[in-house]
């Protein structure tokens, strides 16, 4: 939206969010917007806020509150180190707001700023004097203009602590919110250093501190949240994630800013060692959150004998949808019109999908979402649509970061129906190793009597690079997965762009699908996972099918589920006996 005419006035909305904003009255345009190459940058003025500083259409500060954020960035973790600071790097923070605060300390003796855009330094310290106010004459502060991606990577272990002051993790900052340059950060800082980043909004961005939180985590020592509100910043509590390198660095970070507060000589007006700044509990709850969606996975007996065709059971998976709070994504894939024996149907939902198949009088669903998942209301659901008395059903946590152990303990195998006890009574998978399961799996497939198969892999710490590539995934599920396992593919791969990439969130999916089978994927790029089911009634090979997979996506270990799919009648402790779960390290 950016500036409106109200009637005689002048608004500014801000552009972050589709479908929710904030505004102001503006008294006066100092600059009006300019593309500086890197980024669209505008100042205005307006009573309240006094001058406000928008790049890309978001507002990156304002007169009235730049203190909150600036104190809080720069002294919490100067105040948190065991010794004072002497070099400070910024990434960012051409306005010099963050310069500013650091360089009351008087520890400190050079500050570099790495900035991208000139003309933010330039109009900022032009139009805007007091953000800057003495940083430009201190001879122990030095600019360089310059892409802070690239220059982080010359500094070997010489910060104490690197401020990274950027925009969101949309356009010209997004490298800085990658698990390479947190990784370069890392080894730019010297042992017991921290570095700080700004990480959104907690509720109105609720992927960006987790996703920065995992990454970070994946590099650092250890890793801590600072949450407070300003103005300036829709949304109420505002998150900094900030990272050690060294173990015991957070452990005293409290008791180190009391003391060396008392010692600074100056005092603030936002920040105080006495306000610990912890993110609210569930927060926090979500930011070690282990698992990253849930799903629910059914046979069940379709009863009379006419099969469901593509529309029925593509407005099952709408009201599937309605029936688990979820939304669709684009139209349903569908393997042939009639649905025949083994023909897939899949409905994108945000961010994961549900799918469809028939064998014989069974049909096997999928229903998985990387949100919560009301996994009653979706069984439920479902038998009515099919008109089914009952369904043999495996629950599974996907995405638990706690290992296979718990991730076993949380699966859950039972039967739903009328009379049936239901997750009340259930059973969980066999936890095997992995090389004794790669020796038999040929035996597996044909001795356990199941029409088909379901591997279920949840891959973590996978290369950021790759997982963020719908390309890259693409070419996996649509080239190199069914060349290591010879299952043939039935139509192109699907790799579409509901935006979700650009949000760096759950991530995309991608769809192949097989003769008698499917190749559904998600990956969550800021978690660096890719979720992945495969169904198939031809038997592959287990251990090359996942071992290349992880080595694709250079994916560290694994957890996997093998379903047997499709078994009519069996009691459920035999369905349980033959449902492995089992973990894979890559070496
Ligand atoms: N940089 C952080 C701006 C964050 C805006 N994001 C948001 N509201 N979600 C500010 C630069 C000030 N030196």
């Amino acid at each position: 939206m950016g500036l409106v005419k109200k009637g005689k006035d002048l608004w500014f909305f801000e552009d972050l969010y589709s479908d929710t904003t904030y505004g102001f009255k503006v008294s006066r345009v100092v600059v009006p917007e300019t593309d500086t190459g890197f980024q669209k940058l505008m100042i205005l003025e307006s009573d309240r806020f006094g001058r406000v500083l928008v790049l890309d259409g978001i507002v990156q500060l304002t007169e009235e509150d730049e203190g909150i954020y600036h104190e809080w960035i720069a002294h919490w973790p100067l105040f948190a180190l065991k010794r004072p600071a002497r070099h400070v790097l910024i990434i960012g923070g051409g306005d010099c707001g963050v310069a500013r605060e650091v360089l009351r300390h008087r520890s400190v003796e050079r500050v570099t700023m790495v900035e991208i855009d000139r003309l933010v330094c330039d109009l900022c310290r032009e139009h805007m004097p007091s953000v800057s106010e003495g940083v430009y004459d201190d001879p122990r502060f030095k600019l360089i203009i310059g892409d802070g991606a690239e220059v982080i990577r010359r500094l070997k272990g010489q910060c104490d602590v690197i401020i990274i002051d950027s925009t969101d993790p949309i356009g010209p900052a997004q490298s800085l919110f990658s698990t390479d340059f947190y990784q370069a950060v890392y080894d730019a800082l010297r042992e017991g250093g921290i570095t700080i980043h700004q990480t959104g909004a907690l509720i109105l961005q609720p992927f960006e501190a987790p996703g920065s939180w995992r990454q970070i985590e994946r590099s650092f020592d250890d890793v801590r949240v600072v949450q407070f509100a300003n103005i300036s910043y829709m949304g109420g509590p505002f998150s900094l994630t900030a990272g050690s390198r060294g173990r015991g660095v957070f452990r005293n970070a409290a008791r180190n800013a009391l003391k060396a507060y008392a010692k600074a000589g100056f005092k603030t007006s936002w920040y105080s060692p006495r306000i610990p700044a912890l993110p609210y509990p569930e927060f926090q709850r979500r930011l070690e959150t282990d698992k990253y969606g849930e799903e629910i996975v059914m046979d069940v007996e379709l009863p009379g004998r006419a099969d469901p065709n593509a529309e029925k059971v593509g407005r099952w998976a709408l009201r599937t949808c309605d029936a688990i709070h979820m939304k669709a994504f684009g139209d349903p894939i569908v393997a042939g019109r009639d649905l025949g024996e083994g023909q897939t149907l899949v409905q994108y939902v945000e961010t994961s999908a549900i799918s469809y198949r028939r064998y014989g009088r069974l049909a096997a669903l999928n229903c998985f979402t990387c949100a919560a998942l009301p996994m009653e209301e979706a069984i439920r659901f479902s038998l009515k649509y099919f008109h089914a008395p009952r369904a043999l059903c495996w629950y599974l946590p996907r995405g638990s970061f706690a290992g296979v152990r718990a991730a076993r303990n949380n699966t859950r195998i039972f039967e739903y129906g009328q009379g049936l006890a239901g997750p009340a009574k259930a059973l969980r998978p066999r936890l095997v190793d992995s090389a004794d399961l790669f020796r038999r799996d040929g035996e597996l497939f044909r001795s356990c009597g199941a029409p088909q198969f379901e591997l279920i892999m949840d891959i973590y710490d996978c290369d950021y690079e790759r997982i963020a590539s719908p390309a890259a995934v693409a070419h996996w599920a649509g080239d190199m997965f069914p060349r290591i396992t010879g299952l043939k593919t039935v139509g192109k791969v699907d790799a579409p762009d509901f935006g979700h990439a650009k949000k760096k969130t759950a991530g995309p999916s991608v769809v192949q699908l097989f003769k008698g089978g499917s190749n559904i994927s998600h990956y969550a790029a800021n978690w660096l996972m890719i979720v992945v089911n495969i169904v198939s009634d031809k038997p592959f090979d287990l251990k090359a099918a996942i071992q290349r997979t992880m080595k694709y996506f250079k994916g560290r270990r694994a957890i996997c589920w093998l379903l047997p799919r499709g078994i009519s009648g069996e009691p459920l402790k035999k369905i349980a006996a033959k449902t492995f779960i089992f973990s894979v390290e890559n070496k």
